[in-house]
């Protein structure tokens, strides 16, 4: 019994020694001090042993079973530690290597403009009016004062659908849905989607966008107009901007005038950006034609207006030296960086 006792502690011990992984320990564990482990055997087996020497060698058992788990312990430890080291070394994070950059995408230059002069009107105590991109040929048209067989029906000829709407031309249909409701006075802008059938090309889009507003209340003359477009005209390109109006034509105002800003980029000398003249063409203006008012049910002897419009395409390419239109709807990311 001595020389098993012996052998199980030192081939137990050498296993240990030579252990790289935690599982053997424990298969060696159970296989030595389990329940039917070899040690455990041998405890059970002292019955067989003369009563004499049974007290002694149950000593000497417990004395080895002690030993062997002090050691089952330690080398455990020791593995765990060991197994704990290697792996914090493998996920060892070096903090000086450089992040992975999150790209955040920018305005588009449309929402720039838009947004900045959404900003300008607020400040001058303006609403923001919104409504339908598909119109009735009422709204876009008939209230307006642009009747079927007009002539100014040809530029502004636009998308149908089968059930007899039309993609708006122009935002104004916003305003005359505004002036329906009748709570007067109004000062508000609409900017926002319009569509002609034109041919996509470096200056024209089927698709683009318009910032229209209108003022209507008593007593509102052309000095309202001209007061206000200088001031906007000032807040877009600058306090030293002066402004000029030209008489011009729309149906649905009238008198009607055409307003031009002296160039941003050249304060009026001339330069490629406003094609050396000096003056940017900025928007169209006028009085709100008496027939526009009254069918939309504001009383014209008692109440007048003004309104205003301008593409924000123009206004955008101006600015950033766009030259071809089709660049604002691509989406090509080289081109958007640039805002
Ligand atoms: C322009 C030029 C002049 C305009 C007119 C109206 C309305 F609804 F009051 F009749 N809204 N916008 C208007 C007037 C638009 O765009 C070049």
């Amino acid at each position: 019994m001595h020389d098993r006792l012996e052998k199980i502690k030192n081939s137990t011990e050498e296993f240990l020694k030579n252990a790289t992984e935690l599982k053997g320990i424990e298969e060696l564990k159970v296989k030595v001090l389990g329940k039917k482990g070899e040690l455990t055997e041998m405890l059970k087996s002292m019955g067989s042993l003369p009563k004499e020497e049974r007290p002694a060698m149950g000593q000497l058992v417990n004395d080895v079973r002690i030993f062997i788990e002090e050691k089952f312990d330690y080398y455990t430890r020791n593995l765990s530690k060991k197994a704990r080291e290697m792996q914090i070394k493998a996920e060892k994070i070096d903090v000086s290597i450089p992040g992975k950059k999150f790209e955040i995408g920018s305005k588009h230059p449309m929402t720039i403009v838009i947004d900045e002069l959404k900003n300008i009107f607020i400040g001058m105590g303006y609403s923001i009016a919104e409504g339908p991109e598909v119109e009735t040929n009422y709204y876009n048209f008939e209230a307006l004062n642009v009747p079927e067989n007009h002539p100014a029906k040809d530029e502004q000829d636009t998308f149908y659908t089968t059930c007899g709407h039309v993609l708006r031309t122009q935002t104004s249909p916003v305003q005359v849905r505004i002036m329906e409701k009748g709570e007067l006075p109004i000062k508000i802008i609409a900017p926002g989607k319009v569509y002609r059938s034109d041919e996509l090309d470096p200056t024209h889009s089927p698709v683009f966008h318009q910032l229209e507003g209108l003022v209507v209340d008593e007593g509102i003359t052309m000095g309202d107009l001209k007061g206000a477009l200088e001031v906007f005209a000032k807040e877009l390109f600058g306090d030293e901007t002066k402004v000029r109006f030209r008489p011009h034509y729309f149906p649905f105002t009238e008198p009607s005038a055409e307003m031009d800003a002296t160039c941003f980029a050249c304060k009026g000398s001339g330069c490629r950006v406003c094609k050396d003249s000096g003056w940017i063409e900025l928007l169209g203006c006028g009085m709100v034609h008496p027939n526009v008012l009254e069918m939309s049910g504001i009383d014209s002897k008692k109440y007048s207006g003004f309104a205003f419009g301008m593409g924000l395409e123009r206004v955008a390419m101006q600015r950033y030296g766009i030259t071809d239109i089709r660049l604002l709807y691509e989406n090509d990311i080289r081109f958007l960086k640039n805002f």
